[in-house]
């Protein structure tokens, strides 16, 4: 399969890659995945987890602050607003929880072939040790929905929700954290069946640890450089053990954890900013690789964001802007994927996204992202999927509903959905690629 000229150019949109190499005509490998992300918490609707307390508990402080902000008047037309108090509670989310079957009818449209969910914790496991059947029933029928459609699934394991029992037993700093996330883990993987390829153990431990454990915004709110690495610690042995489990089920699995990754560069040249940078490299791509060195059968980056670093770690955005303030530059893609390179290893961009509620980036966001995958590809990284976060807009943590990430918008009201422009660019680039191979 080859890639023409023209469908490079479309790929890149007018503006190809400063340095792309036209002469480089090489291919997405056949069978590449391409597909969007949501999490069970951000999407389903109904749960009841350490979130959701927190949310109720916080959800009228979050507005007040919200009201305190300046913001432009697109983003106040938001249902709900940011200034409003719904806006931060989960709630039904975009009641996926029992819409899942139209939403992947949407992803099919859109010309996914694969899709990435995770399993909700407190759903299975809502007691400590009672499990809930007809939960792992739901989950079943979802993978078989997946499956109906030709969308490959890529089930994760734990996207930062916990069930209340575990919270109240110390949650991820609970000394017995990898005892109870094996159980659960070595229920999912029984039930859901053997024909399940990718798993994600654990989504983004480096950016859950730094909000949670170290600048303590998010659930359980804790500032404290021994929690947070403890954590870490814990969280390591909980992916080495269910590593193991999905193996002694299904022996030709593919197991990895799924990290967040983000271009890092010296805000100014010299050596104490180069170091800040070095430093911020070394937590978000390599401290927990090397945790969890031997059991990982391919590398999952989540990449958003460019972030200039000045010491002793003054993090900023600069450039191009999504609404939430991240920088936008997709030639940090190309770097990151060449740097993981060394690796030796398969790579899957499980997320890739903006929060944009005008849809009037995010056709070139994606059309530039995967013009400098593409060209990372071409010198030599083994990527084999990108999944966009995400397919629906939908419940962004602690800022609520008003981020809107999605290929498809949500009505939260009427849970309508609605397909953006952007999503069939998207569409338009898989068919492109797909249909020449
Ligand atoms: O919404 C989150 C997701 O849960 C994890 N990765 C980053 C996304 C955007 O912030």
């Amino acid at each position: 399969m080859g890639l023409s000229t023209p469908a490079l150019e479309a790929l890149c949109g007018n503006k190809p890659p400063k340095s792309y190499n036209k002469t480089v005509h090489s291919s997405f490998l056949k069978g590449f995945f391409f597909g969007a992300a949501t999490s069970a918490h951000q999407v389903e609707g109904g749960n009841r987890n350490d979130w959701t307390e927190w949310e109720v508990g916080n959800a009228d402080r979050l507005a007040a602050e919200a009201k305190k902000r300046s913001w432009p008047e697109f983003l106040l037309k938001n249902d709900p607003s940011p200034l409003q108090k719904e806006n931060y509670i989960s709630g039904k989310a975009c009641d996926h929880y029992n819409r899942f079957e139209e939403d992947f009818d949407i992803a099919k449209k859109l010309g996914h072939n694969a899709h990435r969910f995770s399993i909700e914790w407190s759903r299975v496991e809502p007691l400590e040790g009672r499990f809930n059947e007809k939960e792992l029933e739901h989950y079943r029928n979802v993978v078989h929905a997946l499956r109906k459609r030709n969308l490959e699934p890529f089930v994760t394991l734990w996207h930062w929700t916990i069930p209340l029992w575990l919270k109240n037993k110390g949650g991820l700093e609970s000394s017995e954290f990898q005892i109870y996330f094996s159980r659960y883990a070595e229920k999912v993987v029984g039930a859901l069946g053997t024909d399940i390829t990718f798993w994600i153990t654990l989504n983004e431990p480096n950016a859950l640890v730094r909000r949670a454990y170290i600048e303590g915004d998010w659930p359980p709110c804790k500032r404290s450089f021994l929690s947070a690495f403890r954590v870490l610690l814990y969280l390591a042995r909980a992916h080495r053990a269910a590593y193991q489990i999905i193996h002694k089920h299904i022996p030709r699995a593919q197991v990895g954890w799924s990290s967040a990754v983000r271009y890092f560069k010296p805000a100014r040249k010299n050596v104490l900013d180069y170091l800040s940078t070095m430093t911020a490299r070394f937590w978000s791509e390599k401290f927990f690789l090397l945790l969890t060195r031997n059991e990982n059968d391919y590398l999952a980056i989540q990449y958003y964001r460019k972030g200039e670093v000045q010491f002793p770690l003054r993090i900023t955005d600069t450039g191009d802007l999504s609404d939430i303030g991240w920088a936008i530059h997709p030639e940090g893609l190309h770097f990151i994927l060449k740097r993981l390179s060394r690796y030796k290893k398969p790579i899957y961009i499980t997320e890739n996204g903006l929060a944009d509620a005008r849809d009037a980036q995010r056709g070139e966001f994606i059309r530039n992202h995967l013009a400098w995958m593409k060209k990372a590809m071409d010198e030599g990284a083994d990527v084999r999927g990108y999944f966009h976060w995400s397919l629906l807009d939908n419940f962004e943590w602690s800022s609520g509903f008003w981020p809107r990430f999605g290929l498809v918008e949500v009505n939260y009201k009427t849970f309508k959905r609605k397909i953006r422009p952007s999503a069939l660019v998207y569409k338009s680039i898989i068919e492109k690629d797909l249909s020449s191979s």
